[in-house]
């Protein structure tokens, strides 16, 4: 029988209180996880630990900066001590700073860079040795950008396509101690990170990129947090055992499609 349970489960989600993280985040706990994250301001940990009580889920929230070596490790070390061993580790946390490359210092692509690509290096690095011991999930939030460039992201998409090759990466080097490591590469999801790309103009009309990436997909909508939920805990689980290395594209074909003629 095939095994989507998640039951007895550690899971880490990081940068989850609210957005994408925050629904696979519930979908882990619906499936049986308890489930751990952090972020970096105590008064969103303090709403994300509320909004998770709303959805019935009781949920550990960690103060924890993923760029900052020691305090992962010490934050690793405390879930540890008070939860349990990591069983599941969500690199989720992640910024995009939208410049013309030309305009854009080097602190801000490092920034960028730092979060989105150093930051799951650093939290990988701490939690593996322990799964090394028994069993191990990491999924790494891609993105579209892991495999196209697009104006104005010149640092997203270098972080999210160094991403993609540290999944394959973590993937080959601890495959053999039953850890798997793949990756989720959503489209365009309707959350805050999106929120300037679908506001409404002065004028009430739609904004030009949410009606050309609804033109770009073939299912001609946003995707939503919940649309990925199933494609985490199919990640999570031992359903996916012998998934390694993989990243799973819930993007509503676009990267499939070439577009409508206009
Ligand atoms: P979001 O709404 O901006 O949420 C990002 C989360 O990461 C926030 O909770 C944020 O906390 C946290 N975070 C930022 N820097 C952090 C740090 N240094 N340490 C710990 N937490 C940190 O983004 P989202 O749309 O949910 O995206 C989540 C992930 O999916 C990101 O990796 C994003 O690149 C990726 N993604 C998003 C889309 C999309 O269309 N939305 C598509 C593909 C991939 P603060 O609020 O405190 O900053
Ligand atoms: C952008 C968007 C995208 C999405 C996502 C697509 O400015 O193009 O923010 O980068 O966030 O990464 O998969």
């Amino acid at each position: 029988m095939v095994n989507f349970s998640l039951e007895g489960k550690v899971a880490l989600v990081t940068g989850a209180s609210y957005g994408i993280g925050f629904a696979i985040a519930t979908a882990f706990a619906k499936a049986g996880a308890t489930i751990v994250f952090n972020d970096i301001k105590q008064e969103l940990v303090d709403k994300g630990l509320a909004a998770y009580e709303a959805e019935g889920i009781k949920a550990h929230g960690y103060v924890c900066d993923v760029t900052n070596e020691e305090q992962v490790n010490a934050f690793v070390a405390q879930v540890e001590k008070e939860v349990g061993i990591i069983d599941i580790l969500v690199n989720n946390a992640g910024i995009i700073k939208r410049i013309p490359m030309v305009e854009m210092t080097a602190a801000e692509f490092r920034q960028v860079i730092d979060i989105d690509l150093n930051g799951p290096f650093i939290v990988s690095k701490a939690v593996i040795p322990s799964m090394i011991k028994g069993h191990g999930k990491i999924i790494n939030i891609c993105s579209m950008m892991s495999e196209l460039g697009r104006e104005t992201v010149s640092a997203y998409a270098a972080a999210k396509g160094g991403l993609k090759m540290l999944t394959r990466n973590i993937a080959s080097e601890y495959g053999e101690y039953n850890i798997q490591c793949n990756g989720i590469g959503p489209g365009y999801i309707a959350t805050p990170q999106t929120a300037p790309l679908r506001e409404r103009q002065a004028d009430g009309s739609r904004h030009p990129f949410d009606a050309f990436i609804v033109a770009k997909t073939p299912a001609a909508r946003w995707g939503t947090p919940e649309d990925l939920m199933g494609p985490a805990v199919f990640l999570a689980s031992d359903a996916s055992n012998f998934v390694n290395g993989h990243v799973l594209y819930v993007d509503g074909g676009i990267l499939a499609y070439i577009g409508k003629q206009p």
